[in-house]
């Protein structure tokens, strides 16, 4: 009776460690198909970041997020364009101030966004946003860097270049070279943070699921046979 007990435990930690396999390799995969863009990289929503130099070198998806980090100095408000262009803080679209500001982009076009704080946005504390359509970013769109702007074509084979200062959420933390990833990335040099894939994110963790049943495959056996005596 002990050991049936034993195995019955050992059947439902299968079936435990397969929905912890699903629910964070779900994670996982919708944290490696968006980005979160820290606006200014290490520095952060401040004058002492070189934000125009930070958007050259990041390109924006829509469904990616902007995080602007902030002292109680600023605040982050998005205007028009001609407020941008003006440092006008007068009339903002939207005004935020709680330090830590996530922006969404919903929807491809351009936004901007300055500091309201006297002086800050004309010290250079704005950004200007280009938001690309998710879809080019599947049909190959570089999603990283390049120091060429996002119409240009892309060099497809650029040196490694420097990574974007900003310590944003990796984009695929422990994949490893995707080696059980049933789908292969399109022709092209992209790594797997760079392609978006267009499959259901619970298959994502098949291939986890498979190998954790072949390892336990012995428990499992062992499992039947006690339930047969
Ligand atoms: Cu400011």
């Amino acid at each position: 009776a002990i050991s049936i007990a034993i195995q019955s435990r050992m059947a439902n930690s299968v079936a435990m460690k397969a929905i912890i396999i699903i629910f964070f390799s779900t994670i996982l995969f919708y944290s490696a198909s968006t980005t979160n863009h820290t606006v200014g990289g290490a520095t952060g929503w401040d004058v002492v970041s070189n934000l125009q130099n930070w958007t050259k070198t990041t390109t924006f998806y829509t469904g990616d997020n902007l995080e602007f980090v902030y002292g109680p100095v600023h605040d982050v408000l998005e205007v028009d364009e001609d407020s941008y262009t003006k440092c006008q803080t007068s009339k903002p679209i939207r005004t935020f101030n709680n330090g830590d500001t996530v922006i969404p982009l919903d929807k491809p076009g351009t936004r901007y966004f300055i500091c309201g704080t006297g002086g800050h946005c004309e010290s250079g504390l704005k950004v200007q946003v280009a938001i690309l359509a998710n879809s080019s970013r599947s049909t190959g769109g570089n999603r990283r860097p390049s120091t060429t702007p996002p119409h240009s074509p892309a060099p497809s084979r650029s040196p490694p270049t420097p990574r974007n200062p900003t310590p944003d959420i990796p984009d695929t933390p422990d994949i490893p070279d995707t080696p059980s990833f049933p789908i292969s990335p399109p022709p092209g040099q992209h790594s797997a943070s760079e392609v978006q894939y267009h499959i259901p994110g619970w298959l994502f963790s098949l291939p986890f699921i498979m190998i954790l049943f072949l390892l336990d495959a012995p428990t499992l056996h062992m499992l039947e046979h006690y339930q047969i005596s």
